[in-house]
């Protein structure tokens, strides 16, 4: 038992630690940078307190070849149910990669569990696809229930992959503007109050992100220069962004433009030091740069 709770009530001591706190739920890669070894160091630089609930343990992200992996769902509801107990309180829940349908019914139950006093503001990252393909363990039946999943949230951020497959829509790497105003209309119906479109490309050379609000309609778009190269967890690295902005009070514009610029810096100073394979991005190197602009 820390000793700062001896003196203090129940849920003062961990309420006086931090003006915002965050919790994330996601996998944890020991190796290979993306889900909680992105999450928990950059969120955490925000200035925003990371809780952090893992749910699975592998020995790497399922990229690498004969990857372990550790089943982590039996613990999701006992720790949460100790925290319930601390009177801990999130301002927003943000989840990312879900190791199975159950996990996402349990953070259903954990967002429930966390609704009073205050609704904490919820952030899906659907991660599950990119290039036109699933990742390594997941079927139909998963994309079916992560589509179902999304309306719990006020903002959701699938690449257009994942959009592809929860709306049902054509995969497609060349398309026009009426292809993503449909595809964001059909992440609408899913339920959240904003869809976030991530990857978005309407011109050679620029990449970017859409995203329209459910209730006004309200269309949101911000591109940059696109550096010729992928690297893996840029999406952890996005979302992360996002989350943490918006947990800081920023609006869901300002929090965008902030992860589109800071992503695209961190792939550029990746690609500049002559990192070619697709392992991960130096976000340790542009970290500061990320804390100043704040
Ligand atoms: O970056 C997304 C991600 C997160 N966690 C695990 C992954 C992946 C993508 O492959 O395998 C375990």
């Amino acid at each position: 038992m820390g000793s700062i709770s001896i003196d203090l009530q129940k849920g003062e001591a961990m309420s006086k630690l931090s003006d915002h706190r965050l919790l994330t739920i996601q996998d944890i890669s020991c190796v290979g940078k993306c889900s909680l070894t992105i999450a928990l160091p950059v969120i955490s630089a925000m200035g925003v307190e990371t809780a952090v609930l893992p749910t699975a343990l592998l020995s790497t992200h399922t990229m690498f070849k004969g990857f372990t992996f550790l089943d982590l769902t039996d613990q999701m509801t006992p720790i949460t149910d100790h925290w319930k107990m601390e009177g801990l309180t999130f301002d927003t829940i943000y989840t990312g990669y879900l190791g199975s349908v159950r996990q996402m019914d349990l953070v259903r139950d954990i967002v429930r569990k966390f609704d009073s006093p205050k609704k904490p503001l919820v952030v899906i990252d659907p991660v599950m696809a990119d290039y036109g393909k699933l990742y390594a363990g997941f079927d139909e039946n998963y994309v079916k229930r992560n589509a179902e999943y999304c309306r719990i949230a006020d903002v959701i951020l699938p690449n257009l992959t994942e959009a592809s497959f929860m709306t049902g829509l054509p995969y497609k790497e060349s398309y026009d503007r009426s292809y993503i105003e449909k595809m964001l209309e059909a992440l609408l119906e899913l339920g959240p109050k904003w869809a976030v479109l991530t990857g978005v490309s309407f011109e050679t050379g620029k990449t970017g992100v859409i995203a329209k609000n459910r209730e006004t309609g309200e269309i949101f778009e911000y591109y940059r220069d696109k550096v010729p190269a992928g690297y893996h967890g840029t999406g952890d690295l996005f979302s992360s962004v996002v989350a943490g902005a918006l947990t800081r009070g920023s609006s869901l514009k300002e929090a965008l433009k902030l992860a589109a610029w800071y992503t695209q810096e961190t792939i550029r100073v990746t690609y500049e030091s002559g990192k070619k394979d697709a392992y991960g991005v130096d976000f340790e190197r542009t970290l500061p740069e990320l804390v100043s602009a704040l």
